[in-house]
């Protein structure tokens, strides 16, 4: 580890002191950035994914440019589900597209086991490489099993996840099946990331906040639960749980063995410490969208977020959902430099 390693982040996650805010933010590595583009119009998203210097430039380029505290792996939730036998493409401007969606419970037991050292090598040689030369810390990540589920079922993006709902509901068994397979291909996933240098792991449970709290409760929350508690055995890097459209769910997300829990923009960060009653560290919460507004509205808001997530300890600024392709980068420099400043002085 580099001897001018900024360990902010890291710090709000486990609610020690720190001197400010870190922030780091969803899609910081993407179609914002000119550089991204250059790169991507010469690789399809996986050829970016699985050629290592590719995947390291493109990992890099968000800290070096903007200044902020941590660093994600460039890749994407579905990166591991292609070795198991899910046949997915992303297409530009739409995301995964899935070419052989699951429908009954045969494609579930033919999906396979991921072994990460021999199908995702060029994931894991990103990491050590990431490991040497970055003096903030990388995040790795996966997808919940929800989330991947999703896709899987309905073949590509969805408005409101009938089909998986409707999995779920008419075949419960096959779906307690499909829950348990992607919960062990996450666990192994993750695990293989933190062994080769990820500092701390995000699981994405972005489409979860389609399920009302009672269903939410039987049909997800025990895969996530063996999930946290699986990475806490193994390891004491800290997890963070994130979705979107998801605050009725925050009570049943505290009760899991998840360190830090992301926020979108609709639950504000006093309603989840005040109402709610959560203790643990929060991370969030600006709208992606006020990113394109008026630079005042952008820090009237940050610093409303910050005001509110200095009454407690553990607070990592974040978006609410992940950063869209017309936002300025200059926007992004100027509010990194902001949330730093502000909250030194605060
Ligand atoms: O932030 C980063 O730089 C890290 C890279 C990253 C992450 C964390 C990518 C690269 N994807 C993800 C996670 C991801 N992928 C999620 C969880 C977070 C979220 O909710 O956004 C989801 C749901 C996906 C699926 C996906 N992949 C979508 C969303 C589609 C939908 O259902 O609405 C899209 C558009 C993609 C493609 C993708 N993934 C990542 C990038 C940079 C891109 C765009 C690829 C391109 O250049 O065309």
């Amino acid at each position: 580890m580099p001897k001018n390693f900024n360990d902010t982040f890291l710090r709000a996650c486990r609610q020690e002191a720190v001197d400010y805010t870190p922030v780091w933010y969803m899609r910081q590595a993407g179609r914002y950035q000119p550089e991204y583009r250059k790169i991507r119009e010469k690789y399809s998203f996986f050829e970016m994914n699985e050629i290592p210097e590719v995947c390291v430039e493109v990992t890099r380029l968000p800290v070096e440019q903007l200044g902020v505290d941590a660093a994600i792996l460039f890749a994407d939730i579905m990166t591991p589900l292609k070795p198991i036998g899910v046949d997915v493409d992303i297409r530009s401007g739409i995301g995964p597209v899935i070419g052989n969606p699951i429908r009954h419970w045969e494609d579930v037991y033919r999906l396979g086991e991921l072994d990460p050292e021999s199908h995702l090598p060029f994931i894991l040689d990103s990491i050590r490489m990431l490991e040497e030369q970055l003096t903030v810390p990388l995040i790795g990540f996966a997808g919940a099993p929800f989330t991947l589920a999703s896709y899987m079922i309905e073949g590509g993006p969805s408005k409101n996840y009938h089909q998986t709902k409707g999995f779920m509901y008419a075949q419960p068994k096959a779906w307690e099946a499909l829950m348990d397979k992607l919960a062990s291909l996450t666990v192994t996933y993750l695990k293989a990331q933190i062994a080769a240098g990820a500092k701390a792991v995000q699981i994405f449970d972005s489409w979860v906040g389609a399920l009302n709290r009672e269903d939410y409760h039987r049909y997800v929350a025990p895969v996530m639960h063996r999930i946290f508690a699986e990475i806490k055995e193994a390891s004491d890097v800290p997890t963070i749980y994130f979705g979107i459209g998801a605050g009725h769910l925050l009570t049943e997300w505290d009760r899991l063995p998840a360190d830090v829990l992301g926020l979108d923009w609709r639950t504000t960060i006093d309603t989840a410490r005040e109402e709610l009653g959560i203790q643990k560290p929060l991370q969030g919460n600006l709208d992606p969208s006020l990113l394109l507004g008026p630079w005042e509205m952008i820090e009237d808001k940050a610093r409303e977020i910050l005001d509110q997530g200095a009454k407690h300890s553990g607070h990592i600024f974040n978006l609410g959902h992940g950063t869209y392709p017309e936002v300025r980068v200059e926007t992004l420099q100027r509010l990194t430099a902001f949330i730093h400043d502000y909250s030194k002085q605060n």
